[in-house]
């Protein structure tokens, strides 16, 4: 049984709320028509018709009152602003590492580094591929290869850090195509779409050991960094005492670079950051940021976004902060688990994942079971929520055929110190609810698909 009064298992949000913002219910006609208008896609719904939104946990974050105040002092000088040397001496004190790039977001800093590391042809291994990660290594003719373990495309196998990399699927194809032919590693902490997983220590050690001495360069996507580290202090032998910025110092000396979205770890609504060690690389970096993201100083954020930035980081590192911040994803979990509903396990760092292949088995893949499901949650209760299967998996680029992932899910993904526990019940409740009709759920086909990301903003209709 859930009991909420068990704070170590379930604490308290570690914080008070400043200030509000008024959400409204509206009513199940309303929420028929809206989702209509909006071609089925929970990314096309207008937020004011939206009771609980967690459709992700990206920019939907809440500042503390440090940041806000952080923001004051924003300088906007277009080059040398105090706040860029506050970011990036932050990044170098948290990650170690030498150099910093700002970016305006996630994909900019993923622009920057699929042009400059990857040349045409090239493989990209990487754990479980992320939407606009594999959209850029590929644009720029890089060819991806999922080296996850297996476990990870299990949705109900419950084992720990299913985030980590297959060491044998690496081996194999570093043999076959050779370490010149492999652009770099990249290693995504958490795994957002395999669920949340966390990669172990032992594996980022393991890695990075058999990399290195064939100069292949192991690149982190650090999005979620925070939370992996805390897996490692929960989960990992030998970390139970390590504070959290411990593990992730331990983490990044395995890393040679890393790309950043702020919007998730970074608790803020906007920005991000490539990073890395080495020199030469460091100045390709710098002369492509000039072209597509702004001054080498700035990246397309405010001076004020970088002060909110360089705050936030530190902010997530606080031990009572991301403890329950993972914790109060659990309790979602537990609660829908807890009901029968089938969901990811075990639960990840920022979201609970329905597993609609198991929820809905009566539509097929080809008809959208993820789409149609996370739709019909909104129709139930104006949650908003995400596909994360078929749709966002696209097409390959060369064939033209659907990518067809194992893994058929819809996230409810938590944004930071938004919802409160009472929140997670409501979602709790109305995913139950539905779970007892899920046979009215009906089917999609689309009626536009643009070519690229086509999750954002496809419109389909019922079968
Ligand atoms: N993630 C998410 O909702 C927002 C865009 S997709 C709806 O999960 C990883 C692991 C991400 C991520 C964004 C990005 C891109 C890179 N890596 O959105 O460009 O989860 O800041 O970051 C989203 P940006």
């Amino acid at each position: 049984m859930v009991d909420v009064f068990d704070l170590k298992k379930y604490p308290a949000e570690p914080f008070k709320i400043k200030t509000v913002e008024t959400v409204k219910t509206i009513t199940k006609e309303h929420r028929e028509k809206a989702i209509k208008e909006a071609g089925y896609n929970t990314f096309l719904l207008k937020s004011e018709d939206c009771y609980i939104d967690l459709l992700t946990d990206s920019g939907t974050n809440a500042m503390s009152d440090k940041q806000w105040a952080g923001m004051m002092i924003g300088d906007e000088a277009y080059a040398g602003s105090r706040n860029w040397l506050h970011l990036e001496k932050t990044v170098q004190d948290i990650f170690g590492f030498k150099h910093v790039v700002p970016t305006h977001q996630g994909r900019g800093a993923e622009n920057l580094l699929s042009r400059i590391a990857i040349k045409p042809g090239q493989y990209v291994p990487g754990n479980m591929y992320f939407t606009t990660t594999r959209y850029h290594q590929e644009a720029n003719g890089g060819i991806f290869v999922d080296i996850i373990r297996d476990e990870a495309h299990d949705a109900g196998l419950n084992v720990p850090f299913k985030g980590d990399i297959c060491l044998d699927k690496l081996k194999k194809l570093v043999d076959e195509k050779g370490a010149e032919n492999i652009a770099y590693v990249c290693l995504a902490v958490t795994v957002n779409l395999a669920g949340g997983q966390p990669v172990s220590m032992k594996n980022m050690r393991e890695v990075s050991e058999y990399c290195r001495p064939l100069g292949i360069k192991v690149m982190y996507d650090c999005t979620r960094f925070a939370e992996n580290a805390f897996f490692i202090q929960e989960q990992e032998e030998g970390y139970q005492d390590k504070s959290i910025a411990e593990i992730v110092k331990e983490m990044f000396s395995y890393a040679d670079g890393a790309t950043m979205s702020g919007k998730k770890d970074g608790i803020v609504n906007i920005g991000g950051f490539l990073a890395m060690n080495d020199d030469e690389l460091f100045g390709k970096a710098k002369e492509f940021v000039v072209v597509f993201e702004g001054m080498p100083s700035y990246g397309g954020m405010a001076g004020r976004d970088m002060e909110a930035i360089a705050i936030g980081l530190k902010e997530s590192l606080q031990d009572s902060y991301i403890e329950y911040r993972v914790k109060q994803i659990r309790y979602l979990g537990d609660r829908l688990l807890e009901a029968g509903i089938p969901i990811i396990e075990p639960v990840g760092g920022h979201a609970v994942f329905l597993d609609a292949k198991r929820f809905c088995p009566h539509i097929p893949q080809d008809q959208f079971p993820a789409q149609a499901l996370a739709a019909a949650l909104y129709v139930e209760a104006g949650v908003r929520s995400m596909e994360r299967g078929i749709v966002s998996a696209g097409r390959d680029p060369k064939t033209g055929e659907n990518h067809v992932p194992k893994l058929e899910t819809v996230r409810l993904t938590i944004p930071r110190r938004v919802y409160t526990y009472k929140h997670m019940d409501i979602v709790a409740d109305a995913v139950i609810k539905l779970y007892k009709h899920k046979e009215d759920i009906r089917g999609l086909k689309f009626v536009y698909e643009p070519k690229q990301l086509r999750f954002f903003t496809a419109r389909f209709e019922h079968i």
